[in-house]
Formats: structure tokens, C-alpha cells, sequence
């Protein structure tokens, strides 16, 4: 199987962003049964989807599992939903603070993600690693990207399956914060993406 895995670069007031590093991390290991592509999107209302497609078009990948940061979620957060909204609450790494529009004028409201998303969620807390189910990947670059992803693969009646996994901060992005916000370790979030993986894996080798 091959896997396109995207992490999202820094944006806001942070200097790092988890699912750069998850990324980083993972591109060095070997997952048995998975050629693994990756790419870091920018946070960036054109380009970020932009080089998505684009790396998507060239590589050709089975499955899309993009990765970014939610500050404040206290689990790893499986996305089922991706709205077609554009509502940006901070201006994105270009200066674009988008807000009330659509990301594809005549595209559906929504598309649900593609991937076996209870599994992930269940194969994660098996091996004890908080995780969660989400109903929205909310308004801004990350909801944008898994829209844009679903909505390229229902146009073009492609076979691809694609999904999104919003990740918690690093305690080096929280630490000193008052009131204090949830966190958790780059090693945490590697053993989960790579237990996440590994369920997207044995499950399509089964479909
Ligand atoms: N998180 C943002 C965009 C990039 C990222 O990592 C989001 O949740 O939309």
C-alpha cells in the first residue's frame, strides 16, 4: 500500500508544529507493508492545497493521511468531517484571514472521511494512547486540505481513500502556559500515527 503522510509547517505564534515532527520522524522509519511518501503543506490558503494535489497527482498514493495541530484538544483526534467553510479566527502563513466562504463554491457541504476512523480511534486506546473521534476539523487550513483532498478524489472517481488526524501540542509549545494546556509527547503521537497507519494498513489489504 502506498501512503501519502502530510504534516502541516508552523503557523501562528508557534516556531514548531507536531505534525512536522511526527512526519520527520516517521519518513526516517520503516512500516511494514506501506510505501511511505511525505510532504510538509504550508499554512497557507492556496499553496497548502496546491502542493497537496500536486504531490498527490504525481505520487499516486492508495491512501492520504494529513496531519495537523489542534492546541487544545487533550487526545489524538480523528476527523470524520470536512465542511466546505472557510472561517479563518487567525490570518493563515500568506496574511489571508478568509471568513464565511466557501472553499469550493458549487462543491457539497461536506465529505466524511474515507478511512476506517473507529478503528483508528480503537487501535489507539488499545496500546493506551488517548484518542477521540471528531465531528469537525474546524474552519481553517486543515479542514480546508482534507476538503480539498476528498473533494479531488469524488470529482475525478478516483480509488483513493483519504483522512485527517488533528494532533495535541508539544509540552515545549505549552509549558509556562496559564492556564496551563493540554499536551503530549513526540514519542506519544509517533506510536500513534504509526499504530494508526498500521490499522489503515491491515484494513485495506482486507477491502
Ligand atoms: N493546524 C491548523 C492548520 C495547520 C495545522 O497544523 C488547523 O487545524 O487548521
Amino acid at each position: 500500500m502506498k501512503l501519502l503522510l502530510t504534516g502541516f509547517e508552523p503557523f501562528g505564534n508557534s516556531s514548531i508544529n507536531p505534525s512536522e515532527k511526527v512526519v520527520h520522524q516517521l519518513a526516517q522509519q520503516e512500516i511494514e507493508g506501506v510505501e511511505l511518501l511525505t510532504v510538509i503543506l504550508p499554512v497557507e490558503r492556496f499553496t497548502g492545497p496546491d502542493t497537496l494535489i500536486r504531490t498527490y497527482i504525481s505520487a499516486q498514493p492508495n491512501v492520504v493521511l494529513s496531519l495537523g495541530e489542534a492546541g487544545g484538544v487533550t487526545a489524538v483526534t480523528i476527523e470524520r468531517v470536512a465542511a466546505n467553510l472557510l472561517d479563518f479566527s487567525i490570518s493563515d502563513n500568506g496574511g489571508h484571514l478568509v471568513t464565511d466562504k466557501p472553499i469550493v463554491a458549487d462543491g457539497p457541504p461536506a465529505y466524511f472521511a474515507t478511512l476506517p476512523t473507529r478503528q483508528m480511534v480503537n487501535a489507539l486506546t488499545e496500546i493506551s494512547i488517548p484518542a477521540q473521534l471528531s465531528y469537525s476539523a474546524g474552519t481553517f487550513l486543515c479542514n480546508q486540505v482534507m476538503y480539498e483532498m476528498l473533494h479531488y478524489i469524488h470529482k475525478h472517481q478516483l480509488k483513493s481513500l483519504a483522512g485527517f488526524v488533528h494532533l495535541p501540542q508539544l509540552p515545549q509549545q505549552t509549558a509556562g502556559k496559564r492556564p496551563p494546556l493540554p499536551s503530549m509527547s513526540l514519542d506519544v503521537m509517533v506510536a500513534g500515527v504509526t499504530a494508526v497507519i498500521h490499522t489503515i494498513t491491515h484494513w485495506y489489504t482486507a477491502i
